[in-house]
């Protein structure tokens, strides 16, 4: 790529007549140009990764490096005294996406093109996405993040289909967003768009009409589900994008000779958690509009279909009234009805229906029996769906259950976010590990090795000091690169635990008052959204706001100890955080993460895991051994037990463990409720005493005295480094390529 010509060409102009922003997108046009050069694959079968989500972030680094460019467009630009980081502040995050679950496709979306793979994902564009997070008065607010910008990675495409709901149709428009993979191919990101969306129907806040259809389908990711309104605005955009995905399926495969009937030798389809599930009874009604037997379309769409779970929360697995349905998709209502009558004369067991006696249709049922494959997304996390959530289906199609542990592409969370990690590791063990990660391994040939062992500590203290920098121009907040970075970054959930972490600080807090101060100066980092109508998440952001207030500003506390809560932690916040930390926080009841992904990309960066046996921690936990992570609080098997006899009393805890009684009696003290907002803090309180759903205090102990623990050992220096090379080296098992190659070896075949 020749930046001084294509700068002259776009603007005729040197490039030191440009700003940031236009050099921004003459890059963008040129990137783009070449990754549509790139060959796209063409193979009889293809898989269509259908999901309402695809947290995809920045992509223009991520492009250059997987276009191989990206070293030298950054030389160029140097010459020219220009910086490749400032030019992609440029670029607005899209966010389309909540968490773990959008990443994952993102991740896999780069993992598919890099095989070379035929593959593309199939979603909607949301013009705000996810809201974009502001603190005012140690609260979050919600505001609008718009994205979409005349330099943005969509491509405008000349497609178009109709939708038809009860009570109007719309028309979706396809986009485009081509997605490189490294030294690999290209293949697409399609994202359907309402034709006649419209920006000014918001009012205040991330408020609008939830009626006006016509106007909002594709405004915000999952908007407020708290009442009706919302719930069914879900349903209307869940179908829209399995619709309009259909139409484009069967269209390509026709094109291809596919025979309506041989489906499933032409399209596998990856059904991303319940929420693209209605693509199954959708495809059933188009197939026999096509004039496919009832029979036949049945069986050609379970032979493509697959399904992922991605948790075992009851709370967070759909099941939607009929009636809503009916308001807004009828053409399905009798689809359903069959597919749920199949299902009852063949089994007995109620619990195994798709329409409960309530007249709710399970989603995750309709996935289950009309599909070839149900995967879980970690080891632990299978099991638990084969043992106790689903173990109805699991008993009747054991050959369906299999597991795919989750992964992430090396590409953005190595080679992206850490060049001077990744220049070390080329350094000792060549640029194998870059197409194969397993490579990393050879890294354990290094363990003892003192050089090395220091450049790792050199180069976490630099990413500690870019880390440092960032939050003093974005927060104004000043922290010790000194201290130990204490990590917790992702969705603000109960069973994620942020509450226990804020107890443990409490007790840090209170210990460093009476006198005991800590051998190393500690800064505990928070990054995390909670869903707008979600109460006790918004309140331990607030706990965790004021207790960041009092401590950081407080003369005796906090030269040995911080609080940072990163202002709307996205992918990009990630990016900067990742590679700055050195431990860990993954800290959930055991049971209910399915799985994880950041906790990956920290242990692959040589941040030290403090955790519960939970999700992928366990599969990371068998890889490093003891000696190389922190493993605290009751197992998965005491918590689900806990759970059923129903035995677990917060109060009893409370009563008995003075310890306890100290850190959660704080939240209500008169100096926290001087800070705070009082009805928030009594209500969190409350919530804890009263009832504590997640566990937090059976697991208060444990998790203080493994805390300490690696606190304590972080001041041997080398044989921290020696932890951290090992976390770093047995990290390839978490790659996404070697997950897309299990999912491609045993459920997509193409
Ligand atoms: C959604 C909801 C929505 C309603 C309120 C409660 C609730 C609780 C959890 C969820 C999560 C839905 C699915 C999800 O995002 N799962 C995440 O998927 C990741 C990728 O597989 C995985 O790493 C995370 O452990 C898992 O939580």
């Amino acid at each position: 790529m020749d930046i001084t010509r294509i700068i002259r060409e776009t603007y005729n102009r040197d490039i030191s007549q440009c700003s940031n922003g236009e050099i921004y997108a003459a890059l963008l046009k040129e990137t783009q140009r070449m990754a549509q050069g790139k060959q796209r694959p063409d193979s009889k079968k293809k898989l269509y990764y259908f999901s309402a989500e695809f947290l995809i972030g920045k992509l223009l680094s991520n492009n250059l490096i997987n276009l191989g460019v990206y070293e030298d467009v950054k030389r160029q630009l140097e010459e020219s005294g220009r910086s490749i980081c400032e030019i992609e502040e440029f670029e607005n995050e899209p966010s389309l996406g909540n968490g773990g679950l959008g990443r994952l496709a993102a991740c896999f979306l780069d993992s598919i093109a890099t095989l070379g793979l035929n593959g593309d994902g199939v979603g909607l564009n949301y013009h705000f996405g996810l809201f974009k997070q502001v603190f005012k008065d140690n609260e979050q607010t919600a505001v609008p993040d718009r994205w979409i910008t005349d330099n943005s990675w969509l491509i405008k495409t000349d497609k178009t289909y109709r939708v038809d709901f009860k009570d109007r149709s719309v028309t979706a428009r396809l986009y485009d967003i081509i997605v490189t993979g490294y030294n690999g191919i290209s293949n697409k990101l399609h994202l359907f768009d309402l034709e006649t969306v419209d920006e000014g129907i918001i009012t205040s806040g991330i408020d609008f009409d939830k009626q006006d259809i016509e106007k909002n389908l594709t405004l915000f990711l999952y908007p407020d589900d708290s009442d009706d309104d919302g719930r069914i605005l879900r349903i209307y955009q869940q179908y829209f994008m399995v619709c309009a995905g259909a139409q484009m399926l069967i269209e390509e495969c026709t094109q291809k000779g596919c025979k309506l009937y041989d489906l499933a030798d032409y399209a596998v389809i990856q059904i991303n958690d319940t929420h693209p599930t209605m693509i199954i009874p959708e495809l059933i009604r188009q197939l026999t509009q096509r004039g496919l037997d009832f029979d036949r379309a049945i069986e050609a769409v379970s032979k493509s279909c697959a399904y992922t779970n991605h948790t075992i929360l009851a709370e967070a697995l759909e099941k939607w009234p009929m009636h809503y349905l009916q308001k807004a998709v009828p053409q399905l209502v009798p689809i359903i009805e069959i597919l749920d009558d199949r299902v009852r004369r063949k089994y007995d067991d109620t619990s195994l229906a798709i329409i409960d006696k309530n007249d709710i249709v399970h989603m995750a049922h309709i996935d289950i029996h009309y599909s070839m494959s149900v995967n879980g997304v970690a080891s632990l996390h299978t099991d638990i769906l084969k043992k106790e959530e689903l173990n109805g289906f699991y008993k009747i199609y054991p050959e369906r259950f299999n597991n795919k542990t989750n992964g992430i592409t090396f590409r953005r969370w190595l080679l992206h976010t850490n060049p001077q990690l990744t220049d070390l590791i080329v350094s000792l063990i060549g640029e194998d590990f870059k197409k194969d990660a397993k490579e990393l391994k050879k890294l354990l040939a290094f363990k003892n090795d003192r050089q090395v062992l220091e450049r790792l500590l050199d180069i976490k203290q630099e990413k500690k000091n870019e880390l440092c920098s960032h939050i003093l121009a974005a927060q104004g907040i000043v922290i010790d690169p000194n201290s130990i970075f204490d990590i917790q970054i992702k969705r603000m959930h109960e069973y994620k635990r942020q509450q226990l972490n804020a107890l443990y600080i409490i007790h840090k807090y209170l210990e460093i008052k009476s006198g005991k101060k800590p051998g190393t100066p500690i800064t505990c980092i928070f990054g995390a959204k909670a869903a707008p109508a979600y109460i006790i998440a918004q309140d331990i952001i607030h706990l965790i706001l004021c207790l960041s207030q009092i401590i950081n500003n407080d003369e005796d506390v906090s030269p040995y100890l911080k609080v940072i809560m990163v202002e709307n932690y996205n992918v990009t916040e990630a990016e900067r955080l990742i590679p700055a930390c050195d431990i860990s926080q993954q800290i959930s009841l055991a049971s209910k993460e399915a799985s994880g992904t950041g906790n990956m990309k920290l242990m692959l960066n040589g941040a030290i895991t403090l955790g519960t046996e939970d999700g992928a921690n366990v599969e990371i936990h068998e890889l490093v051994g003891d000696d190389n992570i922190y493993i605290f609080g009751d197992t998965s098997d005491i918590v689900v037990e806990r759970y059923k006899n129903k035995s677990y009393v917060a109060k009893d805890y409370y009563k008995r463990n003075k310890n306890i009684r100290q850190v959660v009696d704080f939240i209500t003290d008169e100096e926290l409720m001087e800070t705070g907002d009082e009805v928030r803090l009594l209500r969190l309180s409350k919530e804890l005493t009263g009832k504590d759903w997640f566990m937090t205090f059976p697991d208060f102990d444990s998790y203080v005295e493994a805390r300490e623990r690696a606190y304590k050992d972080y001041e041997d220096r080398m044989a921290w480094a020696g932890k951290m090379l090992v976390n770093i080296a047995m990290s390839g098992y978490f790659s996404s390529d070697r997950t897309i190659e299990e999912y491609n070896r045993d459920i997509w075949r193409i």
